[in-house]
């Protein structure tokens, strides 16, 4: 009997892990790999290695499961290093095959050999370079457990004469299954349930990893027993609270001085799945002012270590917010103040332009509860946040770290991932067009997200932080058509200058968001928003 190969047995891996869909941009590197390909695994083509990625995270983040990627050697793997840093910190579980140059003479550095290891510094949670051609596949299952448990890309680098070798018909080095416990320590409720239990007036902060049903009903119940407002973290990545409840008080701000502010009324604040506290312009002085006390509690070690907190807790934040409920006595205080809502957007006077406001109000009053939602327009974001309230897990997606060109290729990944939720992506113009080409497999793969584009002419968000400085910006406006480049992408596009397109437009798209087969975009024409305070 002729034995099976490397390949052969890797497929096989695949199949057993539910790896079903593999994302590619491929290269002479790959082609033993990729030829005759099995029918029981769909191959999706991005025409650049950042919205390969891109769909993959949006994929993964959509199934809660590991995405299968696989990228062309050193050029690929090299312009995918931003996307990879951004499915890290969107916490997005990847298996990325990275091609490399042929084993008998890699030696040489023979043309388009890479020095692959390091390239994408220390942003995957493991990279694997398998000793020998037989120990690929156990090299897999092991990218499998490390992505799925560390929840970002895990590497695989395979020189390309390794797929024809004959496996071993020995076992893999890596578990079938790995399960992780997932009960919460009750020292560890114990602790924040009686700093709570000695609070006049508690806070709670949701983050990014308290984005899953489990973690929002825990938080509602702790937030009703202890009528404590909810804060959002600042610039996180996903939502950690239903944003429409009355006990949600709004994102908190981005700098030190207002986050004093608005935390200096209470004198205990919990931060469940973010770190205390993220932050983005730097401003002097301390988080909270003295004698405020805070307690964070996250899944994430690292996000933990570096909190400024009197109390950190490792741990998973459903669970252990679940028994903090059960332990935490009934607080008998004044519920807060609702917040205010935000002001309604007449539609423009004659002969003015429309504004991000009017285009997110108009999106607000058609939007399905269970929109996933997912934030690239830098200048428009606070507005973003004040009317689009995130009302179910995923209803609001983000790139950690403020990489832009994740929201088209990861919109198009999540509405694969999720074909019955509407899947929404706002996405300033200067934004869209690092990934642009997402387009083409939106279109091509039937992923029917709608993409919302506020054309305002130029990087608003850069302008304002150059004006805050009282200086000029270096970098010129631009009128770049998006709808043009999206229609020669094969994917539907409308240019909307007026209110009454606008208004027209959404009634058409927006409530049967959910339904659609086919990607489309909509590029709206507004003024750049004149403020940006964060
Ligand atoms: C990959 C990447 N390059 C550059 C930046 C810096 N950057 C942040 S916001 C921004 C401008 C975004 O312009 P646009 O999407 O049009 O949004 P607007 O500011 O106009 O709302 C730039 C260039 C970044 N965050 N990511
Ligand atoms: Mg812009």
């Amino acid at each position: 009997m002729k034995s099976r190969t490397v390949r052969e047995a890797t497929f096989d891996v695949f199949r057993r892990r539910g790896l079903t869909m593999l994302f590619s941009n491929p290269g002479s590197t790959e082609v033993p790999f990729l030829v005759d390909f099995p029918d029981d695994v769909q191959f999706v083509l991005a025409l650049h290695e950042g919205s390969v990625v891109g769909m993959a995270t949006g994929y993964a983040l959509g199934l809660s499961e590991p995405a299968l990627v696989v990228l062309h050697t050193l050029s690929g793997l090299g312009n995918a290093v931003g996307a990879l840093a951004t499915a890290r910190l969107n916490r997005a579980p990847l298996v990325v095959l990275v091609g490399q140059q042929d084993r008998r003479h890699l030696a040489t550095e023979p043309f388009t050999a890479g020095r692959l290891a390091a390239l994408a510094g220390d942003y995957p949670v493991w990279v694997g370079e398998p000793a020998r051609p037989q120990d690929v596949p156990a090299a897999v299952s092991r990218a499998y457990h490390e992505a799925a448990h560390e929840l970002g890309p895990a590497l695989v680098i395979v020189p390309m004469d390794d797929w024809s070798a004959p496996a071993d018909d020995r076992p893999e080095t890596a578990p079938g299954l790995v399960l992780v416990a997932s009960a919460a320590d009750e020292r560890a409720a114990q602790d924040v349930a009686s700093m709570l239990a000695s609070s006049s007036s508690p806070a709670l902060v949701a983050g990014a990893r308290a984005d899953d049903a489990g973690t929002w009903a825990a938080l509602v119940s702790l937030a009703e027993k202890l009528q404590a407002p909810v804060f959002q973290e600042s610039f996180g990545a996903r939502a950690g609270f239903p944003q429409d409840h009355p006990l949600f008080a709004g994102h908190l701000p981005a700098d030190r001085t207002r986050l004093r502010d608005v935390l200096g009324d209470h004198d205990v604040i919990l931060v469940v799945g973010a770190p205390a506290f993220r932050q983005y312009p730097y401003a002097d002085g301390p988080f909270v002012p003295d004698g405020v006390r805070v307690a964070v509690v996250s899944d994430d070690p690292a996000e933990v270590h570096r909190s400024t907190a009197e109390l950190g807790v490792v741990a998973p934040p459903a669970a252990l917010v679940e028994r903090v409920v059960q332990l935490v006595p009934a607080r008998d205080g004044d519920a807060p103040e609702p917040r205010t809502a935000p002001a309604s957007m007449p539609r423009p006077a004659r002969g003015e332009p429309l504004r991000s406001g009017h285009v997110l109000a108009a999106l607000a009053e058609r939007l399905p509860a269970d929109a996933v939602v997912v934030e690239e327009t830098p200048s428009s974001r606070p507005e973003l946040h004040a009317r689009l309230p995130a009302r179910a897990p995923l209803g609001f997606v983000s790139a950690a770290m403020g990489g832009l060109g994740f929201a088209l290729p990861a919109a198009a990944g999540l509405k694969l991932a999720l074909p019955d939720r509407p899947v929404i992506a706002v996405v300033g113009d200067g934004s869209s067009l690092y990934s642009i080409q997402a387009l083409w497999s939106a279109a091509h793969y039937g992923a029917g997200a709608v993409f919302v584009i506020l054309s305002n002419g130029g990087y608003a968000v850069m302008d304002r932080l150059a004006e805050q400085q009282g200086k000029p910006a270096a970098w010129p406006p631009f009128d770049i058509d998006v709808s043009a480049i999206a229609q020669s992408f094969g994917c539907a596009a409308r240019r909307i200058a007026e209110h009454e397109e606008l208004i027209a437009a959404f009634d058409e798209v927006i409530p049967r968001a959910a339904e659609r087969t086919e990607p489309i975009l909509l590029e709206i024409a507004v003024a750049p928003d004149e403020i940006f305070a964060p």
